[in-house]
């Protein structure tokens, strides 16, 4: 048996050991699996979309309702972050990066001053998919209305044109192919959560379904 030191050999198993490339601790929330894959998932089929007719619509208890074209999304203050995201199917995606205008960056450039009752929103999509969030989720700084994904336009089937990015919450908030935005006075289910998902969906209380 060679005899090397104890202590000596700690410090050269150190040396020689890789670190891990990131610190995955406090990252995965619990029952999660971490995927290199960019899986794609959403109720019904691709939206077809033309551009040229294509608005976003602001309405319900705001003070002044907005319908925008796509120009003046276009034309919105823009912001790159990365962040992770977390599926309540229990897949993660660890350091993804995209581009769009931050929520509250929305709101201040456009003036949308929502009405004292109002607490929730319901995102709106093509196809009636619907998906309900407190606006005091939304009101983070990483929380925002997302045009590109790693440098380029958003692929169709994640979302294109416009789709909101939620990272706090498990990624069915994210609501893709986006259309309108409702402020409500009070919470009510969207798609998902009138099928038995979770009103908050906070991935870190695994808060998966709501029963
Ligand atoms: N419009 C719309 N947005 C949607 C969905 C959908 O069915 N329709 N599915 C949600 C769910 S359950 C997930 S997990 C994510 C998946 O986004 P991805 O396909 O970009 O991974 O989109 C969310 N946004
Ligand atoms: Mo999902």
């Amino acid at each position: 048996m060679p005899t090397e030191d104890p202590t000596r050999k700690v410090e050269r198993l150190k040396r020689v050991t890789r670190r891990p490339e990131r610190d995955l601790s406090g990252r995965v929330p619990p029952g999660q699996f971490i995927t290199e894959r960019f899986p794609v998932l959403h109720y019904g089929e691709v939206p077809q979309v033309d551009l040229a007719t294509w608005d976003l619509r602001v309405f319900g208890r705001v003070e002044q309702p907005l319908r925008l074209t796509w120009a003046e999304v276009q034309a919105l203050p823009a912001t790159t972050i990365t962040v992770d995201i977390h599926c309540v199917t229990r897949w993660s995606k660890l350091d993804t990066t995209w581009t769009g205008v931050l929520w509250r960056d929305f709101l201040r450039v456009l003036n949308i001053r929502p009405l004292p009752d109002a607490t929730h929103i319901m995102a709106h999509c093509d196809h009636g998919y619907t998906t309900n969030i407190g606006l005091d989720v939304l009101d983070d700084d990483d929380t925002m209305l997302a045009w590109a994904y790693d440098g380029r336009p958003l692929e169709p089937e994640h979302g294109w044109p416009l789709r909101l990015l939620v990272p706090k919450r498990y990624f069915w908030k994210s609501a893709k192919w986006l259309r309108g935005l409702e402020f409500m006075a009070g919470d009510r289910p969207g798609f998902w959560e009138r099928a038995g998902y979770h009103m908050e969906g906070d991935y870190w209380k695994e808060q998966r379904f709501g029963w």
